[in-house]
């Protein structure tokens, strides 16, 4: 009698088991994750919000370890790191990466997206899953889409105020051909150069200005060696969240998705900072005496129509499919 208890207690433990879905699989994990902007960035907040997440979920054994300002290299040399597997992730604007992957010019081409809704429509739909899936046949996995934002030109000889006035002046651009093409459109010196020499060759005056958005402005205190901001949103450019391939393929299916949904909720926190910061950095650029100029409207469609030469100039080498998947979405979104 005792044993058929004994048996009969089993049974059930057996199917109360077997009813459970299986243990959450987390390795003790050490994650280093590059940003070359400074931590009072936006992506502090996103990088924090991604931390806390993964620590949740993964009951303690997923940690994230940020690294700023470029400590562990710029943009380019992180996500080559990533490639190689000697780094786990990087916070990365596209545009350094049309090198490795040319399609990501698409999000270089000038006064692409009108607003910050355009531009979450596109990264988080079809055209940013399109995109996903090249970037991991070069060995990059995206995590998500963050805000870099809208950018502005800043420079230390005069207000740009229409597209005449870039005439001459030596604007750092990014290593990037589609940067490289517009700003030479518009008349400027364009130098390529990288993130983190910026600061030093305005400092310097080895270059007159250099071009982003507010909050980076901001935060790598380029104000403070700048006297001309004008508001000229010629391109927005997203951030990447890129996980190694070639370490993420040894990771269980569990920590997969817990990355996943972790940068997506860092996602939206880093976004609603980065455009509530948006603004407050546009005020302390003004308060150090910094002179801010908007476009009228009719110089900025000057602008855009001046613009023109350098889509039609790209688009065989971003891929004409991949600009074309690009205009219809943008053109289905403006019709609703
Ligand atoms: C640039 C970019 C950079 C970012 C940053 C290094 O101008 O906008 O600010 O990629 O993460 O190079």
């Amino acid at each position: 009698m005792k044993a058929l208890k004994y048996a009969l207690a089993a049974g059930v433990a057996v199917t109360l088991l077997s009813a459970l879905p299986a243990a959450a699989q987390f390795t003790e994990r050490n994650i280093r994750l590059s940003n070359g902007v400074n931590e009072d960035h936006p992506n502090g907040k996103g990088v924090e919000t991604f931390r806390t997440c993964l620590a949740d979920k993964s009951g303690g054994k997923m940690k994230v370890q940020g690294f700023w300002g470029g400590a562990l290299g710029g943009d380019l040399q992180a996500t080559q790191a990533l490639r190689s597997g000697t780094q786990e992730m990087v916070v990365t604007s596209s545009s350094p990466l049309i090198g490795i992957l040319p399609e990501l010019g698409v999000f270089d081409l000038p006064f692409l997206f009108s607003n910050e809704k355009e531009a979450d429509a596109i990264l988080d739909g079809e055209f940013g899953k399109h995109i996903d899936a090249k970037l991991e046949g070069v060995g990059l996995v995206n995590l998500a889409y963050w805000e870099n934002g809208f950018r502005n030109l800043t420079n230390s000889r005069r207000p740009v105020e229409k597209w005449e006035d870039f005439k001459g002046l030596k604007v750092r651009v990014m290593q990037n051909n589609v940067f490289l093409d517009t700003f030479k459109n518009m008349g400027a010196n364009a130098v390529p150069m990288a993130f983190g020499e910026v600061f030093t060759a305005l400092e310097t005056k080895a270059i007159d200005g250099q071009e982003n958005p507010f909050v980076t402005i901001d935060t790598s205190k380029f104000y403070e060696v700048q006297k001309y901001l004008s508001v000229t949103r010629h391109a927005y450019t997203p951030f990447l969240v890129l996980y190694s391939k070639r370490l993420w393929d040894d990771l269980s299916k569990d920590e997969q998705a817990a990355l996943r949904e972790c940068a997506v909720k860092a996602r939206d926190e880093q976004r609603k900072v980065s455009r509530e910061l948006s603004q407050a950095s546009l005020e302390k650029i003004k308060g150090s005496g910094v002179i801010v100029n908007e476009l009228n409207e009719q110089e900025a469609n000057r602008m855009r129509d001046q613009a023109k030469a350098v889509w039609e100039k790209h688009a065989s080498t971003i891929g004409p499919e991949t600009v074309k998947m690009m205009r219809d979405e943008l053109e289905k979104m403006r019709k609703k």
